[in-house]
């Protein structure tokens, strides 16, 4: 039995997902897992054995314009491992958790307590806030000082090189679903969406900028011209807002179905026909397979990792970033043509399996062990 201590978002981002999953699957095989973040994580809604949620609280002082967060995590970090006896400490995404990790183990090194860390690059902490160059020599750094880093695909792994000079070798291990998790479609919560049996539609993100949400939208518009189909948009962020106006300038908000956030999107996208990911970049792309896994196809875009879990022509279809035209006549594909539809997510959920929980979580395990036994 081990006690892992792990780091983590705890919003609606995938990374904290999957960390959140991780632990609950280690919990489940006896091990002692300890979370440590702000705020309880969305996917930790019920008591389990064996997992603990350690709250990192900082201390509203007037005298500070910025919470000194990373500090009071280090701190929290310091804490939970000298008295919970931690045995090592998983911290998921780079910013802060890593330098923050950097920071305790040294603190506890002081101590005479040997923490080894390993670090879970996740995407954006590396592609988008990690290339900020104002935050590059503290995250080359803290992955380097790291006892073992992972990367969630080979496109991550080889990003994260070329955009900072790392030493350290950076295994792959992929993001994974939980089969049991994923629900056939309820035909009463579809009718509620599609009253007059068109199609859905379905997108789920954070609304970044990186999501391209308007592509979703002008796709669905002209998806609509031809076969009659509803949107559903799960999620919120920055964008939604801008995304809101320019349905109600479009006058389609009554096809357009603006979710919001929820735990739920299990039961949401098995009433879906099509997935659509329209990113600019992903560097692995869960929401995709978690569509696959809920036995829906998916036009997604090509960039980063997402080829390394969709199979074009076999999950649905991969198109250039921002190419309408073509997401639009690849949704018409496979809409209209129930063999056809049939067929994706037949296989779409067969390739979905190759990410299942029992293949990876091995890999992590493998990994708790080198980094123990160094
Ligand atoms: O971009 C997001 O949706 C959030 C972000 C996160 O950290 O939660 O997602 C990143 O990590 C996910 C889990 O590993 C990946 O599946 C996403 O592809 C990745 N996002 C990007 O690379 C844009």
């Amino acid at each position: 039995m081990k006690k892992v201590g792990i780091v983590l978002y705890p919003t609606f981002g995938g990374s904290g997902v999957v960390a959140t999953e991780l632990g609950k699957a280690l919990a489940r095989m006896g091990h002692m897992v300890h979370f440590i973040t702000y705020k309880l994580p969305v996917k930790l809604d019920q008591f389990l054995p064996n997992v603990h949620f350690h709250e990192v609280r900082v201390s509203d002082y007037p005298l500070f314009e910025y919470q000194p967060y990373e500090f009071v995590l280090a701190s929290k970090m310091v804490d939970v491992a000298k008295f919970e006896q931690l045995d090592l400490l998983h911290v998921h995404y780079a910013i802060p958790h890593a330098s923050s990790a950097y920071l305790a183990k040294q603190i506890l090194e002081a101590e005479g307590i040997h923490l080894p860390v390993i670090t879970t690059l996740h995407g954006t902490d590396i592609t988008l806030v990690g290339k900020d160059s104002s935050f590059e020599p503290v995250i080359t750094f803290a992955i380097n000082q790291s006892d073992a880093v992972t990367a969630v695909s080979q496109s991550l792994k080889e990003d994260t090189y070329s955009h900072f000079n790392i030493t350290k070798d950076i295994d792959v291990i992929p993001n994974f679903i939980c089969p049991d998790d994923y629900v056939d479609c309820d035909p009463q919560l579809r009718s509620q969406f599609a009253k007059n049996g068109e199609k859905i539609l379905i997108h789920v993100s954070n609304f970044r900028k990186v999501k391209r949400v308007e592509d979703v939208v002008r796709v669905f518009s002209r998806v609509k011209e031809k076969i009659p189909s509803v949107l559903l948009l799960v999620g919120d962020g920055p964008e939604r807002h801008r995304i809101e106006e320019i349905c109600r300038a479009n006058k389609n908000c009554h096809e357009i179905h603006f979710i919001g956030k929820t735990k739920d999107t299990e039961h949401l996208m098995a009433v879906a026909d099509l997935f659509l990911l329209t990113s600019e970049f992903e560097s692995f792309g869960l929401a995709a397979l978690e569509s696959m896994a809920s036995k829906v196809p998916v036009i997604s875009t090509n960039k980063g990792g997402i080829p390394e879990v969709m199979i074009d022509g076999v999950t649905g279809y991969m198109c250039n970033v921002g190419d309408i035209d073509d997401m639009t006549e690849k949704a018409l594909r496979i809409l209209s043509d129930p063999v056809l539809r049939e067929n994706l997510r037949i296989s779409s959920y067969k390739r979905a399996l190759d990410f299942e929980l029992s293949k990876v979580l091995p890999k992590y395990l493998d990994l708790y062990n080198r980094v123990l036994e160094q």
